[in-house]
């Protein structure tokens, strides 16, 4: 039997001999000097992981280096919107055990949550995973942990994060501990995600899992499951692309079905019924920070053989395109129409906007000469890059030829036909995530366009 390990696969024997009872010991006790720790990057996943350690009992250093970051958390603000984050940030500060600050300072353990986009060319972008390594660097100390969280393409934590570390002259586990832990937790449901799901626990070696798991361990109540770091790198990006796929089908779906006179929803939910089906929902794209960028990594390292997981990416990133297509099918020539757009956040009850599909929509609108207002009631302020937003509803819908919803946000479930013809001049509402209820709508006048009904004539 073998262990794969770092892309080589050595016998069990040998991985037993390497990483056996000596360096477990070492781990157990390094895992009681976990008593200071620090975060780098105080994002939607480094917030709440620094802020979930410090109330458990950890004295937690959470580092940023945008200044804007660093002053609005000292000054008790938040720049991200997570339900319960807030409560959970001001009683990790209020403990004592968390402070904020732009430098690294000397801990026993060092947890890099950095963005990981990818550029023009959809090539991964490792720059800031790069500067969190060598930020570290002055600080690593003998009996250091390093853990990644970032999402980063396969070999990353051997290939690039280990050989940045030991230019502080330390060796990997030799005198320095390194894991790929990734974060699996959902947006919008990200605080109690982080303490219940399932962690997997990539080490370079097994002192390296150990150790990482002790730390883990300290909030996690799912199960840990140790591996090597590449396997945990190849773990997260399957998760993701398995769900980019699957969305990419549904979006398919939602296609054929337009063309066939089908309503998508219901021919989904029929096909559910089946025990061994469970078809994701269409909608006006695929957005957010991972699972229209992670797929991408496995293109760029196999282009030769990542061939489904392209096409999904392609299928996904067209459909904005479709949308303004059907659109244009249902409002009619777009130029001069004035047109409500509600939500341009990437997906429903987030306020983040990275690669909103719902922005990308707002754009082709434009550019085909309408209107565009839009209103997205978690980020009343936000730059949207030249989209006009209205700061209350009323505002956006003021004078509108044309509805269109983007994302399926709880407030907009409640929208009220009646109120809504009241503002507007028209009476077309283009529905991307099928979220209205079609005959209260028609009830009150309007014609309604969904995705994945298309104009809903059956041959
Ligand atoms: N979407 C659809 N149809 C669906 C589900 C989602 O069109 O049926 C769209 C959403 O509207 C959104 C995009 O896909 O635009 C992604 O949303 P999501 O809820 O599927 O995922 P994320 O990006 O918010 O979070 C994902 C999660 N991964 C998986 O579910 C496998 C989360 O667990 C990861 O931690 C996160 O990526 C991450 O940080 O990598």
């Amino acid at each position: 039997m073998s262990v794969p390990l770092f892309g080589v696969t050595i016998g069990t024997q040998h991985y037993k001999k390497c990483f056996a009872a000596r360096h477990f010991q070492l781990a157990e006790k390094i895992a009681v000097r976990f008593q200071k720790i620090c975060v780098l990057g105080l994002g939607y996943i480094g917030l709440p992981t620094a802020s979930t350690f410090a109330t458990h009992g950890v004295q937690v250093v959470g580092v940023d280096v945008n200044p804007d970051v660093v002053n609005t958390l000292r000054n008790g603000g938040l720049h991200i919107h997570e339900p319960g984050l807030r409560t959970l940030v001001q009683a990790a500060l209020r403990s004592g055990n968390l402070t904020i600050q732009e430098q690294p300072s000397e801990a026993e353990a060092f947890i890099i949550a950095v963005p990981t986009p990818f550029q023009e060319d959809k090539l991964a972008d490792l720059r800031a995973v790069e500067a969190a390594a060598q930020a570290i660097v002055p600080y690593l100390k003998k009996g250091n942990l390093v853990v990644l969280e970032s999402t980063s393409p396969p070999l990353t934590t051997v290939g690039k994060v280990a050989p940045l570390l030991e230019t502080s002259g330390l060796r990997r586990g030799e005198d320095f501990y390194l894991a790929y832990v990734p974060e699996r937790v959902l947006p919008g449901y990200i605080l109690r995600e982080l303490i219940e799901n399932d962690r997997v626990i990539g080490g370079i070696d097994r002192p390296s899992a150990e150790a990482a798991r002790h730390l883990y361990s300290l909030f996690v109540r799912g199960e840990i499951l140790l591996t090597d770091a590449t396997t945990a790198e190849m773990v997260k990006l399957m998760e993701n692309t398995y769900r980019d796929v699957n969305i990419a089908l549904a979006n398919e779906f939602a296609r054929l079905a337009e063309r066939f006179g089908v309503n998508v929803w219901e021919a989904i939910e029929l096909a559910n019924r089946h025990p061994r089906v469970k078809i994701l929902r269409p909608g006006p794209g695929v957005g957010g920070h991972c699972i229209s960028v992670d797929p991408w990594f496995l293109v760029e390292a196999a282009p030769d053989l990542a061939r489904l997981i392209r096409t999904a990416r392609q299928v996904n990133d067209e459909q904005p395109q479709h949308v303004v297509e059907l659109a244009r099918q249902a409002f009619g020539e777009l130029a001069g129409l004035r047109v409500a757009a509600l939500g341009l956040a990437y997906k429903a009850d987030v306020d983040d906007l990275r690669e909103s599909p719902a922005i990308e929509i707002c754009h082709l609108l434009q550019q085909a000469g309408a209107e565009v207002i839009a209103y997205e009631p978690y980020r009343k302020e936000a730059q949207t890059n030249g989209i006009p937003l209205a700061a209350e509803l009323d505002q956006a819908l003021q004078g509108a030829d044309c509805l269109i919803l983007l994302v399926a946000h709880r407030p907009f479930g409640t929208l009220s036909p009646t109120a809504v013809a009241r503002a507007m001049r028209g009476r077309t509402v283009l529905d991307a995530v099928n979220l209205l209820n079609r005959a209260m709508w028609e009830g009150e006048g309007f014609q309604v366009i969904k995705v994945g009904e298309g104009l809903g004539v059956r041959p």
